[in-house]
């Protein structure tokens, strides 16, 4: 079996890779070995954190919710694959399913960068949204004796004893996308993915600011319905937690109701037409949380007689979506999702790297947020603010929807 930090493979060290290895290293340090075979890792951490710490600049700390979380922001985009030159690796990919334009793209981007070509061996299970069926791949990944698992979890919490189980056999996991709550951190090396808490409150202020360009809705009622994904999934928590935040702070919000659509686009579609029937013309923003259930919303809206888009005091609905996948983006561009705030699912890349840095026994940071941008092309808000940092809204194109890559 080959696990993490082994000494016995030839080590390669590319410039690039070196570079990329150094910016994962580059905060965060103290917040939890890799769970390797500990002696590497561990006893080469005074050696990474001198890295780490010439590097300061490339993290920062930032506060949220209350919380200091180190983080590292990269982009995933921009990150060249690290090939492994080494003995093959076999990894084993526990994915949730197939149920948005993300997920598939995910998926896509995981098989793209893990070819043999590139040194590895892809053992990939897809888990058609049953964390059941998640908890036997891992078992099923040991029983093979892979040299990494990675796990996209489908939710946060049930996964202490499988991962305990991953550890007793010496296999590293690491976690992607979605996070894992366990009683022990150290059962899994790193987590990577996005601040989906932020991503939320981008979308909050986003819609704070825009409210502000529309003269006639000063001190209006502003009814709002939250489609919610995967109830415990950590894109629904953080999303969620933002839109009932962002509620509370606005004295005209009013959050209408708030109904789980699963990330796909005919539950998005069903529980909208039961909020139509519901609550009608008290809707004034629709918060979806994905672009799969918004296209799902849109039908709705459609089918009902009414219209999508930002002018809201001629009765128009503001839809709110995240991914920011292709179809998005061009409903996006149509004014039909008046703002859609990315998260990126191309995964794969970033996970090579992580894994031959593991594999060198680097010190990695345990989490590590990706940087995100935030679409629409109601050209009035260019800029919103969140706890005190400024993020850029991206005037949408469709030159910039013919170039993306998912
Ligand atoms: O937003 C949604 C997908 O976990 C970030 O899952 C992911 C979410 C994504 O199905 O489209």
């Amino acid at each position: 079996m080959l696990s993490a930090g082994s000494c016995g493979r030839k080590r390669l060290i590319l410039p690039a890779f070196l570079a990329a290895v150094l910016l994962l290293s580059g905060c965060g340090k103290g917040s939890g070995g890799a769970d390797g075979p500990p002696d590497t890792l561990q006893d080469r951490g005074e050696e990474t954190t001198e890295l780490s710490s010439s590097l300061s600049g490339s993290g920062k700390e930032e506060e949220t919710g209350g919380k200091e979380k180190p983080r590292t922001d990269f982009h995933m985009n921009e990150e060249p694959i690290a090939v492994n030159r080494g003995e093959q690796l076999t990894i084993g990919f526990s994915q949730i399913g197939a149920e948005s334009d993300w997920r598939l793209a995910s998926s896509a981007s995981m098989e793209q960068v893990f070819t043999s070509d590139n040194g590895y061996n892809l053992i990939f299970s897809d888990a058609q949204q049953k964390q059941e069926n998640q908890i036997k791949a891992i078992r099923e990944f040991i029983g093979q004796d892979v040299d990494y698992i990675i796990l996209d979890p489908m939710t946060e919490y049930g996964w202490d004893s499988s991962l305990q189980e991953a550890r007793d056999a010496g296999i590293p996991v690491i976690i992607v996308d979605r996070e894992v709550k366990v009683e022990d951190e150290d059962l899994y090396a790193v987590w990577a993915g996005s601040d989906f808490r932020l991503e939320g409150d981008r979308a909050c202020a986003w819609l704070e600011a825009y409210l502000e360009t529309l003269p006639a809705m000063k001190d209006q009622k502003i009814g709002i319905v939250d489609v919610q994904g995967t109830l415990d999934a950590s894109a629904q928590i953080g999303r969620s937690e933002a839109v009932r935040e962002a509620v509370k702070k606005h004295e005209n919000w009013e959050l209408l109701a708030v109904e789980c659509g699963d990330f796909v686009q005919a539950k998005g579609r069903e529980v909208m037409e039961q909020m139509l029937r519901d609550y009608g013309s008290r809707i004034n923003v629709v918060y979806c949380e994905n672009d799969n259930m918004a296209y799902g919303v849109l039908e709705a809206l459609e089918n009902a007689g009414m219209k999508a888009g930002g002018d809201l005091a001629s009765g128009e609905v503001l839809v709110i979506s995240f991914d920011a996948a292709r179809q998005g983006l061009e409903k996006t561009l149509q004014g039909e999702i008046a703002v859609d705030t990315e998260c990126n699912p191309l995964y794969g890349p970033i996970l090579s790297r992580i894994i031959m840095a593991l594999e060198q026994g680097d010190e990695l940071p345990k989490r590590n947020y990706f940087e995100e941008k935030q679409f629409s092309s109601l050209g009035t808000v260019t800029e919103t603010t969140v706890n005190g940092s400024a993020y850029p809204v991206v005037l949408l194109t469709e030159e910039l929807i013919q170039n993306r890559e998912y």
